[in-house]
């Protein structure tokens, strides 16, 4: 599969990370035209095709070497690497450098009415979350006891809807939890978008085409500062 000629990336089909992904390709010079019902666009002026995928794909399409580059939430690269080593699956891939966007953290918040004090507080409570590997590192590090509720999605709803006593979910502004009725505690993994490649063994001729790409995403990244 990763014995083709051509470059693969993956990238973010639709979401908080796609829009920026683009751009940073087609700042590196990259030119493609995205058509929104296929999966692979492939670009005019150099070896390189791109995988729009969703996000929780892409650190395993890297691990297994499906494809050669990824750009993904350090985040969702985390939580899979924690996962892929419980399960004894390919975990490795390099991380070749953190992007200036997908700026975000993830936190353990509880109900406004909830009198917090420190981690210990946490003690017991049932807590809903979409990162369970991020979270039970981050509880055990601190020897605390809990259980969890493993939602996709609408996490932030969890505790008013009955279903937990607090949630471990992606802050940005915060005007989520707000809306929610509910306030940040601790702050458990800090995260920006990177890009990664796959621990492959690359031709020659790929891995000048990776360095000269590496070298571009520096100049615009500084450019951008
Ligand atoms: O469909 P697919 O699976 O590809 O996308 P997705 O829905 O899983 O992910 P998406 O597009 O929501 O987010 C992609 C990545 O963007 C995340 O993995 C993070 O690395 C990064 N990112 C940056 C964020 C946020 N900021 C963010 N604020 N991802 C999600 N949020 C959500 C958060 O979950 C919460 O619902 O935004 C809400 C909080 O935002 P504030 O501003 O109200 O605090
Ligand atoms: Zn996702």
């Amino acid at each position: 599969m990763s014995q083709s000629k051509r470059l693969r990336i993956a990238i973010q089909k639709s979401g908080r990370l796609s829009k920026e992904s683009q751009q940073l390709l087609k700042s590196c010079g990259v030119k493609f035209n995205v058509n929104e019902q296929r999966l692979i666009a492939h670009a005019d002026n150099m070896p390189i095709d791109l995988l729009r995928v969703r996000d929780d794909d892409i650190p395993g399409l890297v691990m297994d070497g499906v494809v050669d580059l990824g750009i993904i939430g350090e985040n969702v690269l985390e939580e899979e690497q924690i996962e892929r080593q419980t399960l004894n699956k390919p975990s490795a891939c390099t991380k070749l450098r953190e992007l200036d966007f997908g700026s975000c953290r993830l936190s353990l918040a509880v109900p406004n009415e909830f009198e917090y004090k420190d981690a210990t507080s946490l003690e017991g409570l049932r807590i809903a979350t979409s990162y369970p590997n991020l979270l039970r590192r981050f509880m055990q590090e601190k020897g605390i006891n809990y259980s969890d509720c493993m939602l996709k999605g609408s996490v932030e709803v969890a505790p008013r809807a009955g279903l937990s006593d607090g949630i471990c979910d992606l802050v940005s502004t915060g005007a989520t939890l707000e809306a929610n009725g509910l306030y940040e505690t601790e702050v458990i993994y800090r995260s920006m978008a990177c890009v990664i490649q796959s621990n492959e063994d690359q031709t020659p001729e790929k891995q000048a085409l990776i360095d000269k790409i590496l070298s571009r995403m520096n100049g615009v990244i500084r450019a951008r500062e």
